[in-house]
């Protein structure tokens, strides 16, 4: 089978075992691999109602056909789980040498089961699975764990690891690899944690199957140069990920106090002009010319990537508008191995809950010195305070009361990515339907939505336009596993990826086929959410509720006076259904999962909520 190893790896953390499974062609068809393969594995070997901190829940890391293979940004992995935010499924995608190093030691996924004893390291190298005491490195951050496993294995040894955050089980912790990345937002880190298991280290010497390496090899090399080329003329490096704050800014969809505003005259010191003058450093994943990764070094001497999701949610969120304190921030986020987002977010609402007087505390926005200080609590759970911040938004919202779930800014458990949609149906719509909680990832729909359509339309369109970037974003990338931005940032064609498949597997797919498997997951996914809530409604894909409320409109600013309007946005998510295929509780017919070909998994998940 060219393109898959037809081998995942299975190890268990209780008992110390491991085992090699296999799979066919026809599995590898079905579901590619990366998010395919995580969703699919999920569904059928975890219990319904499992808790996800509990052993039983099962940590994947998974790649797919083309990851790993030089050609432009392959290095990315998948890892997933039940989750710990929001109790459906969830995963993340990180830049990381694990690709190419599991591919190579023979695996296009690893499965991690069970709950070590002790505090673990998991050695892969080929054929050898070792489980080695990681006393020493328990209570330590991120960039001394990757440190100390730098010194032991080499530089070039795929890793993943957690800080802090993910041994104390916050719910929101995250998974690091490498120098700067982090991946797995809805608390794929706590799940490491909760199997004590401080980080994965994978080494491999074999070649990666494929129908043609030279023909690979060549068209790899030549785009990978192609793309270089592309990204110095574009200048987007400059600013990579931050160039968009400005535009936020500008446009009225920055987050700012909670989302409470969305725009701010001080923004400007935080913007991507601003990041690029105080950068010290550029990184990269694995396999890549972009190297998007811009550090800056904060008045401590502290190095911390900074993306626009961090600025904007550590930043304008908090109204923390000076660059260095936003960068200690996110190096104390990727130290304790927090999620930026979901750690900003939490402390932006717990400032809008202690200002709205629901909650006495001494956190006001701006202030960077206190944040920093109550990351360290979330981070190691100290107090009542740290605990409750650990929880994340929704749940510290529903421990305050006092109607402060209506401003814990959160989708299904996950905190809203860095786009303040109050006046901006089509992007709080690709939030409300995201299959992990409210990420970008899956329908970054703002631009097109912006640029090309009206900002008051609730039409067909828009709920169109989230479909097909759901499909290339939450689909393609994610199952094929290779980093969207050459797509997204730099117009690199899209056939471009069927070419790589086709060279890998020799098989002859079309975008067509790729759109089959991509809503075949999304379905897959939905019926994960049905067996964990089986009394799931419509209201699982609402966007929040400030929103929707008049008294939280801008008072001045190009939306001055406007805010979503529930009915519409229902219809908006009705078009949304229609189109797939879902019935009026957001779920797919059995008509649906039939074309899909998910006649199994719909027998399996009909009990729990009578499909239609
Ligand atoms: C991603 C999420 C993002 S998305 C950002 S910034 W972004 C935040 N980064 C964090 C960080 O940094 N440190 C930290 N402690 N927490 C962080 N949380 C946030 O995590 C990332 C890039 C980016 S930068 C994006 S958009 C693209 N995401 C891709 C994706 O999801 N899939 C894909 N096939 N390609 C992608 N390419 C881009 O990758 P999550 P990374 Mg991350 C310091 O995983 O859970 O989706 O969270 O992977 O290797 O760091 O690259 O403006
Ligand atoms: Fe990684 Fe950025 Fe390159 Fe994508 S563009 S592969 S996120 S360095």
């Amino acid at each position: 089978m060219n393109g898959w190893t037809g081998r995942i790896l299975r190890v268990n953390l209780t008992t110390k075992k491991s085992r090699v499974d296999g799979f066919d062609e026809a599995f590898a068809r079905k579901w590619v691999g990366g998010r395919g393969f995580a969703a699919k594995i999920l569904f059928d070997e975890l219990k319904p109602g499992v808790d996800p901190l509990g052993p039983e829940n099962k940590f994947i890391a998974a790649v797919g056909p083309i990851a790993g293979i030089p050609a432009p940004n392959t290095g990315k992995t998948v890892v997933a789980a039940k989750s710990p935010m929001t109790g459906g499924y969830g995963d993340g995608n990180l830049g990381t040498r694990v690709t190419e190093q599991l591919r190579k030691a023979g695996y296009d996924a690893l499965i991690v089961e069970g709950r070590a004893e002790r505090p673990t390291i998991l050695l892969i190298e080929d054929d050898k699975v070792e489980f080695l005491p990681a006393d020493e490195l328990w209570g330590k951050g991120s960039y001394a764990t990757n440190d100390w496993i730098y010194a032991r294995y080499g530089r070039g040894a795929g890793v993943l690891n957690i800080g802090q955050g993910g041994e104390n089980l916050v719910r929101y912790a995250i998974v690091r690899s490498l120098e700067g990345r982090a991946g797995g937002r809805p608390g794929m880190g706590a799940v490491m944690g909760s199997k004590r298991l401080k980080a994965i280290v994978v080494k491999g010497t074999r070649p990666i199957p494929q129908a043609d390496p030279a023909a690979m090899k060549k068209l790899g090399q030549d785009d990978l140069r192609k793309v270089h080329e592309i990204d110095k003329q574009s200048g987007w490096s400059i600013q990579s990920t931050n160039g968009v704050l400005a535009w936020c800014n500008e446009v009225a969809a920055l987050p700012v106090r909670n989302f409470r505003l969305t725009h701010h005259p001080e923004a400007w010191r935080i913007d991507g002009e601003r990041l690029n003058e105080a950068r010290v450093a550029t990184y990269g994943c694995p396999n890549c010319t972009m190297r998007c990764g811009i550090t800056i070094r904060d008045h401590e001497g502290r190095e911390a990537e900074m993306d626009y999701e961090n600025i904007g949610l550590l930043g304008s969120n908090l109204e923390v508008f000076d660059l260095d304190q936003v960068g200690s921030l996110n190096y104390l986020c990727d130290d304790y191995g927090l999620d930026t987002m979901s750690a900003g977010a939490t402390l932006s609402f717990y400032a809008d809950a202690i200002d709205r007087g629901a909650v006495a505390g001494d956190f006001k926005f701006g202030d960077a010195e206190r944040a920093k200080e109550l990351l360290r609590l979330a981070a190691l759970r100290q107090g009542d305070l740290g605990n409750l911040l650990a929880e994340g938004s929704l749940r510290a919202a529903r421990r305050i009361g006092r109607g402060s779930e209506a401003y814990a800014m959160q989708v299904k458990g996950l905190e809203v990515a860095a786009y303040n949609c109050k006046f901006i149906p089509g992007m709080a719509l690709a939030f409300g339907v995201s299959p992990i909680g409210a990420h970008h990832k899956e329908s970054w729909v703002i631009t097109f939505e912006l640029k090309q359509t009206s900002r008051e339309s609730y039409g067909p369109e828009k709920a169109q336009k989230v479909i097909e970037l759901q499909r290339i974003r939450g689909g393609l990338f994610e199952f094929i596993v290779s980093c969207r931005f050459p797509w997204i940032e730099l117009g690199w064609g899209i056939e471009n990826y069927p070419k790589y498949f086709n060279t890998i597997t020799g098989l002859d797919w079309t975008l067509d086929d790729m759109w089959r498997v991509a809503d075949r997951i999304y379905a897959m996914i939905k019926l994960f959410w049905l067996r964990e809530f089986p009394d799931t409604n419509r209201r699982l894909d609402y966007p929040p509720d400030v929103w929707f409320d008049p008294a939280n409109v801008d008072t001045e600013g190009p939306i001055a006076g406007r805010h979503l309007e529930y009915d519409k946005y229902d219809q908006l998510l009705q078009h949304y259904y229609d189109i797939r295929g879902y019935d009026r509780r957001g779920l797919p017919t059995k008509a649906t999962l039939g074309r899909l070909d998910l006649g199994a998994e719909a027998a399996a998940a009909e009990k729990f909520g009578g499909l239609t």
